[in-house]
């Protein structure tokens, strides 16, 4: 069977490596990665060799979510660098044939930015329509029940005008108006300007709360979503051979075809969050995770492979930067684990995407006390659990577990006192597993998992069936064993990897060559987190 492969897009066969910059490096001593210190890593970057970095926000900004909240859209934080440092880093990374894509944060901008500040001051101002502005709720107080994300009530009242405004993040973060025609020609204006400039496409954040319908209570999918997104591919990326990637927690495999088929939205690929809630609890959430179950786990990605095996994209994700690491989440920390992981996720259909440190085997912050913690999010949600009779203790275990500063303890450069990140006070603590785990005790040995992740992503280049090759689940019920077969064009993939820290049976391998294998050695049977891909003709 002759399989269509996808038309061949300049990102098809690449990588993507996620940089959030304040702990990725510092080049000054003042204990906050920024962009100089991006550019000194550009050749650790292109040797690892990932072809495309999404640089979180490095947008000018107060910091209340660390970048998430932008003052100036068109400006880079001080404390980051320069436009031109920026500018200078876009050529630098280019240089290198390694391409960045912004972060592109417009469901909602910082409360310090001038068209809030305008807004708040007076009904009559240009840009009071570029948010949500309603009446108190007859009697008074605020319009609606609708709580925020990171805790407290949505709506917030602004005293000048006596109307609330909705931020359903932070209250530094009031959510932008979508409704209003002014405020999406800027969003474009401001796109095209960045595109422009040389970045090569946009990581487009909580982009499904764009089209909300807040009167009806609709926050994601609502009724404008779509229209919106088309306006946006029409006024920015048409014509443009730019790669777009919707963030959407909310999204299905029902609802994300709907964001990348080329009739709708037009865009790339989508973060899809299934695989993560899947190990949530159902009523509690993310404070409160279950134990890994990896049947649950590989049915959702199995979902995934093919819902979007004809039409659409997958991004291949287990970290970001509101996520565990993912070798504590679901590794056991050990280097075998990190392999067996990334070998998992990067030989499915698809984008892989790296977060920093993962390239390493960086595990959790193991943060005890709350003071440790700088994220919003969990210092706000401790409170609220608080008051719905969580104990200190249990908040703290689910912190330690799944709060986002897991994934924000600097980079791991060397085994120095700042880790080489920083020669002055980390903005953070280091992480618990910096004088073994760092890119200095990897970087020349070829069974380090810094090697491993090399090898997979070099993999892709010259294998189209890892890129395009049609994906089919096997061994779906096994507990410890995540298999699955690629085909393409005459060539068989087969993926088998043990994801447990206990010894299992390894089924039937077809014969083959080995393309790639966690061990150097073959046992019968697998080893605990022993991973091993075998090549062979159909
Ligand atoms: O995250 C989307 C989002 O919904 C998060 O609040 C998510 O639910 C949470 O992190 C899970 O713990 C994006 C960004 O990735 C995040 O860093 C921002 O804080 C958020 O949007 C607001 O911009
Ligand atoms: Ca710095």
């Amino acid at each position: 069977m002759k399989q269509a492969r996808k038309a061949a897009r300049w990102w098809i066969d690449r990588v993507v490596y996620q940089i959030w910059p304040r702990s990725f490096a510092d080049s000054n001593g003042d204990g906050i990665g920024d962009i100089p210190g991006i550019i000194s890593k550009l050749d650790y970057l292109a040797d690892l060799g990932v072809g495309v970095i999404w640089l979180s926000p490095v947008y000018r900004s107060p910091m209340a979510d660390m970048g998430y909240d932008i003052s100036d859209y068109r400006d880079i934080a001080p404390e980051f660098g320069t436009l031109s440092d920026m500018d200078r880093l876009i050529a630098e990374a280019g240089a290198r044939d390694v391409r960045i894509v912004m972060d592109l944060v417009v469901n909602h901008s910082s409360d310090q930015h001038r068209w809030f500040q305008a807004a708040r001051a007076s009904r009559d101002a240009p840009t009071r329509d570029f948010y949500i502005w309603r009446d108190p709720a007859p009697g008074g107080g605020p319009p609606s029940e609708q709580r925020s994300y990171f805790g407290g009530p949505a709506w917030h009242l602004a005293e000048e005008t006596g109307q609330y405004y909705l931020a359903l993040f932070s209250p530094g973060q009031p959510d932008l108006n979508w409704e209003c025609d002014d405020l999406r020609a800027e969003i474009h204006d401001m796109m095209n300007w960045w595109l422009d400039r040389g970045v090569a496409g946009f990581r487009m954040d909580v982009i499904d709360h764009i089209g909300k319908d807040i009167d009806a209570g609709i926050i994601t999918d609502g009724p404008r979503l779509h229209d919106h997104l088309q306006e946006m591919r029409r006024e920015v990326f048409e014509g443009r051979d730019v790669l777009s990637i919707g963030e959407a927690w909310s999204a299905s495999t029902a609802t994300a075809p709907l964001y990348t088929s080329s009739a709708r939205g037009g865009l790339d690929m989508m973060f899809q969050f299934a695989h993560i809630t899947q190990g949530w609890d159902e009523q509690r959430g993310k404070w409160a995770p279950k134990p890994f179950d990896l049947v649950g786990f590989k049915q959702v990605w199995t979902d995934w492979q093919r819902a979007l095996a004809d039409d659409g994209w997958n991004a291949l994700f287990l970290s970001n930067h509101d996520l565990p690491r993912q070798v504590s989440r679901y590794g056991n920390g050990s280097a075998a684990s990190a392999k067996a992981l990334a070998m998992a996720m990067h030989l499915m259909k698809g984008t892989p995407f790296i977060y920093q440190g993962e390239e390493i085997g960086m595990g959790n912050a193991r943060f005890s006390r709350l003071d440790q913690y700088r994220d919003l999010e969990t210092l706000n949600l401790c409170d609220e659990e608080m008051a719905n009779g969580m104990t200190h203790a249990a908040f703290l275990a689910g912190a330690a577990a799944n709060g986002r500063d897991n994934a924000r303890t600097p980079v791991q450069w060397d085994a120095t006192r700042g880790a080489g990140f920083t020669d002055g006070t980390p903005w953070i603590d280091l992480g618990p597993d910096a004088a073994e785990v760092n890119v200095a005790a990897q970087i020349d040995d070829p069974t380090s998992v810094l090697a491993f992740y090399r090898k997979l992503i070099a993999l892709r280049r010259v294998h189209p069936v890892i890129v395009h090759g049609d994906f089919t689940p096997l061994f779906e019920r096994d507990p410890q064993i995540m298999a699955y077969r690629r085909v393409l064009d005459g060539a068989a993939l087969v993926v088998i990897v043990n994801l447990s820290g206990e010894p299992a049976p390894c089924p039937h391998l077809a014969a083959g060559a080995t393309l790639v294998a966690t061990h150097r050695d073959r046992v019968a049977g697998l080893r605990a987190w022993e991973g091993i891909a075998v090549l062979s003709d159909t």
